[in-house]
């Protein structure tokens, strides 16, 4: 039975439109669910957006529309840019949605049975722009402004019920500190253990003077805070607490048969009663170094409340600049969804995943550069585009259809080591989340291939007779090594590499990689029409 692997992002606040960032995280979450699913595994990637809050109200008020029609405009936008980026999702949870509503109250219903939520009064500090509660402390090294977004924190007073927090964070010490693996990359951890060491509060959960939001079991004059609704999506999107009343039939998407260029819209299939059971604990949540303390702090002491594991991993990325600076839109490099659009029309969308995924070694933060954008173009043509070419260009002209090799020199070994070793590099770098090299192994193996091209000649052995045998040799490891690297590439270039394995003949639909890998080109493989893969971009 294939394993089940289930990726979540963040679900965003559709209090504006999304940008770099998001769809950072987004691509990041898409590359890794389709190496899983071309893996084999039984993969379920979700994302979605978060829609309550005083930040939803408030742009809301300033738009003159009401928070629904705004979630629902910008829901909207988000969901077509998710489509434009070939985004393979199999769910989208919104947080106004009935089936999520239902979830929560079924979970905040079970933290009131298990006697983990108390009325009490609120007073003290809150950032308005990361949903969040501010302890005294934090508040004055901060000079009572947001250590995010550097807004001044507002005063709040107000009766408010409370999450038991303090009573689970011995266990949720105790989860850190045995699973080296749950919080990553290790700075990150070191940074939530020092902060937990500090001492933590209990929870606020409720606003008494917001309206927009999921109400109080019991207690309808308070709503939710925008946490613990937030956090709960990871599990009510399974279907979660879904028993408790008629909760929202969903559609899903298929994405069984791998690999998948993803061009097509999936076909809905019927939602499974058992999602929860499938794939409950998550692998990995995808998020952004600024929500960690929430995800592996607030989320685990949650679902030990609801007897529940928590995620096998929260892994945080750094965050994106641009040209250096802070993104903004006054400073004109706010990279917004019509700057990607421009990047897209002119690098092509797999040139812009490549550059994303490379950008920076997973986890570190990111700068965008432009000209950094136009070197990975560059890079994709010159390494495995050129290298695609040659062979595409050699094997018709020289032999018509691909040789078996020969007798094998020392340099065509060394080349076939690299080959095989390919796999299993590319199964630890994606085990790790390390994106930057699983963008980077299938193209040095690609540089590799233009090496050894180099070095054999095929363009001279072609001239000499008495060189047959090895010239059928170098034209089949060369063919080998682009093939195996143009298959690693399946997951980060989907389009494009699938396109160059076209070229050569195979066709991927429906195949994983293990067979991929484990089935070389076959000899006698007859290539098809040979077309740069990423076309040198006219000058300016
Ligand atoms: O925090 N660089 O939503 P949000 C990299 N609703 N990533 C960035 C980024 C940047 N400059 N800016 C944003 C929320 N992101 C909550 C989450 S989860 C239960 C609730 C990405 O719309 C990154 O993934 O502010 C970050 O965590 C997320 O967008 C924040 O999105």
């Amino acid at each position: 039975m294939n394993q089940p692997f289930y990726i979540t992002t963040p679900i965003y606040y559709p209090n504006g439109e999304p940008h770099l960032g998001h769809a950072y995280t987004t691509l990041c979450a898409d590359v890794v669910a389709r190496y899983h699913r071309l893996a084999g595994d039984d993969t379920f990637f979700l994302t979605g957006t978060d829609e309550h809050g005083i930040k939803m109200v408030k742009t809301a008020a300033e738009r003159g529309v009401s928070p629904q029609q705004l979630a629902d405009q910008n829901v909207a936008v988000f969901e077509n840019l998710w489509k434009e980026l070939q985004i393979t999702h199999d769910d989208f949870i919104r947080t106004s949605s009935d089936r999520h509503k239902t979830g929560v109250q079924a979970i905040v219903q079970k933290m009131i049975a298990n006697g983990d939520i108390y009325k009490g009064a609120y007073q003290g500090w809150y950032d308005e722009g990361q949903e969040e509660f501010v302890t005294e402390t934090e508040a004055k090294t901060t000079e009572y402004k947001s250590a995010i977004s550097g807004r001044p924190l507002v005063r709040y007073s107000e009766p408010t019920y409370f999450f038991s927090l303090k009573k689970y964070i011995p266990r949720v010490q105790e989860h850190i500190q045995k699973n080296p693996t749950f919080i990553q990359p290790e700075s990150r951890r070191n940074e939530v253990i020092s902060k937990l060491n500090q001492g933590v509060e209990d929870l606020s959960i409720s606003r008494a003077t917001l309206k927009w939001g999921i109400p109080m079991p019991h207690d309808p004059d308070h709503v939710l805070y925008v946490w613990i609704d937030a956090l709960s999506n990871y599990i009510t999107a399974l279907g979660y607490g879904a028993e408790h009343a008629g909760a929202e039939r969903r559609e899903l998407r298929d994405h069984s048969a791998a690999p998948d260029s993803s061009s097509t819209p999936h076909p809905p299939t019927s939602p499974s009663p058992n999602l929860f059971e499938k794939y409950w604990p998550a692998n990995v949540h995808l998020i952004g170094k600024e929500i960690m303390w929430f995800h592996v702090v607030y989320w685990p002491a949650m679902l030990f409340s609801l007897g529940l594991e928590p995620p096998k991993q929260v892994y945080a990325h750094g965050w994106w600049t641009a040209e250096g600076k802070k993104m903004s839109k006054s400073m004109g490099n706010f990279i917004d969804a019509d700057r990607l659009r421009a990047a897209i029309a002119k690098y092509g969308l797999d040139g812009v995943r490549y550059y994303l995924f490379r950008a920076a070694p997973f986890g570190n933060d990111l700068d965008w550069k432009d000209d950094e954008l136009a070197a990975a173009h560059n890079e994709l043509a010159n390494v495995i585009g050129n290298c695609l070419n040659r062979i595409m260009t050699m094997v018709p002209k020289y032999r018509g259809t691909l040789p078996a090799a020969a007798e094998l020199h020392d340099i065509d070994r060394a080349l076939i080591e690299k080959i095989q070793k390919l796999p299993t590099d590319l199964a630890s770098a994606y085990q790790r989340l390390e994106l930057q090299q699983c963008a980077l192994l299938p193209i040095e193996l690609a540089r590799a291939t233009n090496g050894y091209i180099e070095a054999t000649a095929p363009f001279k052995l072609a001239k000499d007779p008495a060189q047959a045998a090895r010239l059928d040799t170098v034209l089949n490891i060369a063919a080998q090594a682009v093939y195996a690297s143009l298959v690693a590439l399946l997951p980060v270039l989907p389009d494009k590499a699938a396109a160059g394995l076209a070229q050569m003949g195979i066709d991927v639909a429906g195949k994983t990689l293990p067979h991929l890998f484990a089935t070389p080109l076959p000899t006698g493989t007859q290539f098809g029409q040979g077309t740069p893969l990423f076309p040198r971009l006219e000058a300016k």
